[in-house]
This record gives structure tokens, C-alpha cells and sequence, in this order.
């Protein structure tokens, strides 16, 4: 038996801070139609993927900062993403700055939603692991603000049934975090799709900077095998207004292999046949989890934040 999902990764190149909505949608479709030109059911595009990755400035005024957000998902500008892929009959991921009024007050998260073929949210996430700083830190080379521009998400980890499968989400920070990937693992998850924007430059740990590519795969690879699942992650690469990012975009098996990987730093698609019944032998035998799970001695992961020496 096979369940394929054809799906693409596809990878962006630097989006200056002066490129409009329209112009970085016009990248999406050219991406998207690529996409559909393979064979794809699914692309998946990065982390905040409609403008530059603006958590790396300090903005004095919240005007500022609100040019960068959604306010409507499709709006009038992002609806020709969305008429395209309805148009192909292709489903896509994608990242965005969402503003949203909630409980009465005005809030902002960094969210990603799946789509599916007709063109229709069928999921939502909102970033859980907020990286960075909310204070202005003038030492740095680039500030990374996204704990001053967004809330943490306050969606969990939904896992959904769409293409054929069970599908999930996080972003970008989150893919650093087992829990991230275990809670989606606990509900079956078969493809986990997350988009980043990693600078190669991490100014509180420069010593981590020749790392970051090993890292990225590392992380996403080893929670591909332990929840037996896909995972397909998707950089903006480049520089980017004089910052540096990391690429290494790829579609991940459930044996952990990379099947599918970006080469350069931009503009890119990449994409892989995934099998998502190749996650049954892993979900049933060595990463059984009804079977092998001792949860009663995992507790502290949930009641403990921080690490406690107490030898
Ligand atoms: N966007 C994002 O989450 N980037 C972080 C940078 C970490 S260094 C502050 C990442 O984990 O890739």
C-alpha cells in the first residue's frame, strides 16, 4: 500500500525590505507553478514569507512594525496566491506576520496555515518558541525581536487530516525543540512542515556560527525518524539586507534521510514523492508508542521550565 504525496520545498532567496506584497506573490506563483509542473500536490513556502524578516531591526513606533502584518488571510494582496493554487489544484504552507483582534485587544503572532487544493485554510499555527529578545540591544550585529513583535502562539500543535494524510506544522525556532515534533508525533502526525530564517550569525554564540547548517538538518532529521513521520523545511536563504541566512531547505523520510535538498540560496524548488505509509513501520515497531512509552517518568519535561541542579 502507498499513500504518495508529491510535495515541494520551496525555498526563497532574500526579500528586500522595498519589495511589495505583489512582487513577493509573484515569486510564490512562479514557485507554485513549478510546483504543479512536477507533479505537486503541496509546496511549502518559508517562515514569514511575504515580506523581510523584519524582527532584525528595533522599530520605535508600532506603525512601524504593523506594515508588516496581515491583517485579513487572503487579502486582497495574497488573494492571487490563493486563486493560483485553486486555480493548479495545489495546496501549499506558508508563513506570515498575523494581526488579529482577540479577546477584545489587538494581538500578533508569527502563524503558518495550510491550504488545500481549493484553495482553503484547513489549518492554522501560531510560533511557539519565540527566539531572541524584546529589548533593544544596540551591541548586536542585528537585532532578532520576535519576543517584542509577537505574542506566544496560543494553538498548540494542531494535526490535521488533509492530502491523504496527517499533517502538522511549526516554525522555524520550534523545529530546535523534541517536545515541538513529540506533541505532533502523539497525534499521529505523518508530515510536519516548517519554514525558517536562520542567520548564519548567532551574536550571543558566534562559536555556533560554523554550525548552523549541521544543526538545522540535525534537529529535523533525528525528529523525522523519532516520531516516524516527514518533515519538509523550508529557509529564505540569502542575504538579506546585509544579513546572512542559512539555506539547506530539504524533505526528510521517516528513516531520517534526506531525500530531496536545496543547493543554492535562493529562489529554489525542490520536491520528493513522499510515501506517508512509510511512517507505519517506524510507528509500529521502534517508535511504538502505546507499546514503549513510560510517560509516568517524563513528567518533569511538563512541571519543570528550567534545569534545576539539585546534585
Ligand atoms: N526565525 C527563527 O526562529 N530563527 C531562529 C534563530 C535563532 S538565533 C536567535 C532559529 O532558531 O533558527
Amino acid at each position: 500500500m502507498s499513500r504518495i504525496v508529491t510535495v515541494g520545498a520551496a525555498q526563497l532567496g532574500p526579500i528586500a525590505r522595498s519589495e511589495t506584497r505583489p512582487q513577493v506573490v509573484s515569486r510564490l506563483v512562479a514557485l507554485l507553478e513549478q510546483g504543479k509542473s512536477h507533479g505537486c500536490d503541496l509546496v511549502v513556502f518559508p517562515e514569514l514569507a511575504l515580506t523581510t524578516f523584519f524582527p532584525r531591526w528595533f522599530f520605535e513606533t508600532q506603525d512601524e512594525v504593523d506594515q508588516f502584518f496581515e491583517r485579513e488571510m487572503p487579502g486582497p494582496e495574497t488573494a492571487p496566491l490563493f486563486d493560483r493554487a485553486r486555480e493548479l489544484g495545489v495546496g501549499f504552507y506558508i508563513g506570515y506576520a498575523e494581526a488579529v483582534i482577540e479577546e477584545g485587544r489587538e494581538r500578533r503572532f508569527n502563524t503558518s496555515i495550510i491550504v488545500d487544493k481549493d484553495g482553503k485554510i484547513v489549518s492554522k499555527y501560531r510560533k511557539i518558541h519565540l527566539p531572541g529578545h524584546a529589548e533593544h540591544e544596540p551591541w548586536r550585529a542585528f537585532q532578532h525581536l520576535e519576543k517584542r513583535y509577537f505574542e506566544t502562539g496560543n494553538l498548540g500543535w494542531p494535526v490535521v487530516r488533509a492530502f491523504d494524510g496527517l499533517m502538522g506544522m511549526c516554525i522555524c525556532n520550534d523545529r530546535r525543540w523534541p517536545e515541538t515534533y513529540r506533541v505532533m508525533g502523539l497525534q499521529g502526525v505523518e508530515m510536519v512542515m516548517l519554514g525558517y530564517n536562520t542567520p548564519v550569525h548567532n551574536p550571543p554564540a558566534p562559536e555556533h556560527d560554523r554550525l548552523g547548517d549541521f544543526h538545522n538538518h540535525l534537529v529535523m532529521q533525528s525528529a523525522a525518524y523519532q516520531n516516524g513521520t516527514w518533515v519538509v523545511g523550508v529557509a529564505k536563504a540569502g542575504k538579506e539586507e546585509g544579513c546572512d541566512l542559512i539555506g539547506g531547505s530539504v524533505i526528510i523520510a521517516p528513516t531520517g534521510e534526506i531525500v530531496a535538498r536545496c543547493v543554492t540560496t535562493g529562489d529554489e524548488l525542490v520536491f520528493a514523492r513522499c510515501d506517508l505509509d512509510l511512517c507505519a513501520s517506524f510507528k509500529n515497531t521502534i517508535f511504538n508508542f502505546a507499546m514503549h512509552r513510560e510517560p509516568q517518568h517524563y513528567k518533569m519535561i511538563v512541571e519543570r521550565k528550567g534545569a534545576v541542579i539539585s546534585a
